[in-house]
């Protein structure tokens, strides 16, 4: 079956196009609407911080993975009590629910930025790409554009993020 290791590449092709043009069309896409993408601030030497955002896509899909120069690894995480405490894990995914908005907020669903490049200071810029697949399980890449809030921008989990390796 020599046809299938042809897809792999093709797939990448078509996913490196995507890529191109999305640059190119400054963070827009048909089907998943992000609203208020923040990335909390951070103080000297802290090593992780979350990102939140709305998510609303259209058609039934998944977020897979975040990718960002921003840190050497990026997850995504959920908040939920675990015997009475908050506890926080990776998670492999979040489904997006065809015109259901779901919240990545302090204490629920985030992305993890572990490992950071450097101190991130209230009103940077940091450039993520979500990984988003279809009911087919294609996978596009969407662009965001988090902006930093201060490190008190809400009541949340901040100090605490302890990680396992
Ligand atoms: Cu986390």
């Amino acid at each position: 079956m020599k046809k299938i290791s042809i897809k792999p590449l093709a797939a990448a092709f078509a996913v490196c196009a995507l890529a191109l043009f999305n640059q190119a069309a400054v963070a827009q896409d048909a089907t998943l609407k992000i609203d208020e993408p923040w990335v909390r601030a951070t103080v000297p030497n802290q090593h992780a911080t979350g990102v939140f955002m709305r998510l609303t896509s259209s058609a039934a899909g998944r977020l897979v993975a975040v990718e960002s120069d921003a840190a050497k690894h990026v997850e995504v995480h959920e908040m939920a009590m675990q015997d009475n405490v908050m506890k926080m894990r990776q998670v492999p995914g979040i489904d997006l629910p065809a015109g259901q908005a779901v919240e990545l907020k302090p204490g629920g669903y985030h992305v993890m930025l572990i490992d950071l490049a450097r101190q991130i200071t209230p009103g940077d810029h940091i450039a993520l790409t979500l990984v988003v697949e279809d009911a087919k399980q294609q996978q596009r890449r969407v662009p965001v554009d988090a902006i930093a809030r201060p490190l008190n921008a809400s009541a949340a989990p901040a100090a605490d993020h302890a990680h396992k390796k």
